[in-house]
């Protein structure tokens, strides 16, 4: 996805988005009942970012995966860069369930928000589980049932690499229609100031200014979250699986995770956090090469915790009740849409719906989110970045491809 910016207004586009946040808010509270007028808008915007959901999930996977490159030569590495990305993001998610759960953001403010499909009869967990695997992955695709999606394209993605060049044709298309999408959702993004001014005003005419209080308590939720994330588990890790002075690699990954939570793109930062694991963190160019640019395709714990805290904000803010299937559906949800995020400046908040769409909460609620998603994008990307170069620590300390007189050095070195 290109930069986030207007090309001819060169104004970046969060701040275009965080205006419409606050002209709705002010139109909402001016307007109030009458503001219902402007939903068709903020409908659009919302069908917009559903229209993407499917092939989004189903190219980005497939990009992600065979991007690893021939799974049997690297194996062992990318065996173990995939299971610790994942353990790591599902710590993540988890640790924003956690997080929500005793701050509540959500409470106080009841919005009533549609589009939530009556809750049926939840199905079990053995249901769920066994209902990953799709009969029919177009009729998947026509319902839009995500998570069969996603288990099809990581299939898909593997079977793809293994068949070797005679692969390459359809990964080929795959990958330019995945660039292509990116670059539409970058298009469709560009219309979310338009989007969020409508969507926020119908809420604020129908709750007032109370709706903004929410809204700063669950920036507070993700950011602290986010933070605990890297000082518990990511030093914790670290001191555990690789007796690593965990300061060391928080030192030397500080270029990368500044760059990351300014600029809001992993892929963007993908150059800092090369540079940082080299030559500040001694790893060797062979595991900083490959496991770095995995990382930054399919490690997203800061997104995967921001999924989980504003899933429940919403459940909170709209008093729906989650069932534990909830809960468990919205770590495996979020753990794979995490794994589908791009890179790029806002991605998450596009996958977020998945999450939504999986447990029932209103799409609605992304107009809420969408006006404060940049300042949650900056920290859940710095996460996404350190989480990268934490785990490429990892596997070169147990590959013996770090040089332990540069790790232990700090950056004074450089
Ligand atoms: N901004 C994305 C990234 O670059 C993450 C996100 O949008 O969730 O990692």
């Amino acid at each position: 996805m290109s930069r986030n910016t207007s090309a001819r207004s060169g104004i970046p586009l969060w701040q275009k988005i965080m205006a419409g946040l606050v002209l709705g808010v002010i139109a909402g509270w001016l307007l109030g009942e009458h503001a219902r007028w402007l939903s068709p808008i903020g409908e659009l915007f919302i069908n917009a970012i559903k229209m993407l959901i499917v092939p989004l999930v189903f190219t980005s996977l497939i990009s992600g995966i065979v991007s690893m490159g021939d799974p049997g030569k690297m194996g062992r590495i990318g065996g173990k860069a995939v299971a610790l990305y994942l353990l790591t993001t599902a710590f993540a998610i988890s640790l924003g369930l956690l997080a929500a759960t005793i701050f509540q953001p959500g409470t106080g403010v009841e919005m009533q928000m549609d589009n939530s499909v009556s809750p049926g009869e939840a199905p079990t967990l053995t249901e769920i589980l066994v209902g990953l695997v799709p009969t029919n992955p177009i009729s998947a695709m026509v319902e839009g049932n995500i998570l069969q999606i996603i288990v099809f394209a990581i299939a898909l993605g593997i079977s793809l690499v293994l068949i070797g060049e005679r692969g390459q044709p359809a990964i080929r298309v795959i990958n330019s229609v995945a660039e292509a999408l990116y670059k539409l959702t970058s298009l469709i993004m560009a219309c979310a100031p338009v989007g969020v001014f409508a969507l926020i005003a119908v809420v604020a005419g129908q709750y007032g200014l109370s709706v903004l209080i929410p809204l700063i308590k669950v920036i507070g939720v993700v950011y602290l979250a986010c933070i605990m994330h890297v000082l518990v588990v990511y030093s914790g890790l670290l001191s555990l699986l690789a007796r690593l002075n965990p300061m060391r690699y928080l030192t030397g990954s500080l270029d990368a995770i500044v760059v990351a939570f300014s600029s809001a793109s992993s892929a963007g930062t993908l150059p800092v956090s090369i540079r940082c694991a080299r030559e500040k963190l001694g790893i060797s160019q062979g595991v900083a090469g490959f496991v770095l640019p995995v990382g930054a395709t399919i490690n997203m714990d800061g997104t995967a915790l921001y999924m989980g805290v504003v899933a429940l904000f919403v459940a909170q803010l709209t008093g729906t009740d989650l069932s534990m299937v909830d809960y468990a559906m919205i770590v495996l949800t979020g753990t794979l849409a995490s794994i589908g995020t791009a890179g790029v400046p806002g991605a998450g908040l596009i996958m977020l719906s998945i999450v939504f769409a999986q447990t029932n909460l209103p799409l609605e609620a992304l107009g809420l989110i969408a006006g404060i998603d940049r300042i949650l994008d900056m920290a859940r990307t710095a996460v996404n970045v350190s989480g990268d170069i934490m785990v490429t620590t990892l596997i070169g300390k147990s590959e013996r491809e770090i040089d332990l007189e540069t790790y232990n050095a700090g950056p004074s070195r450089t």
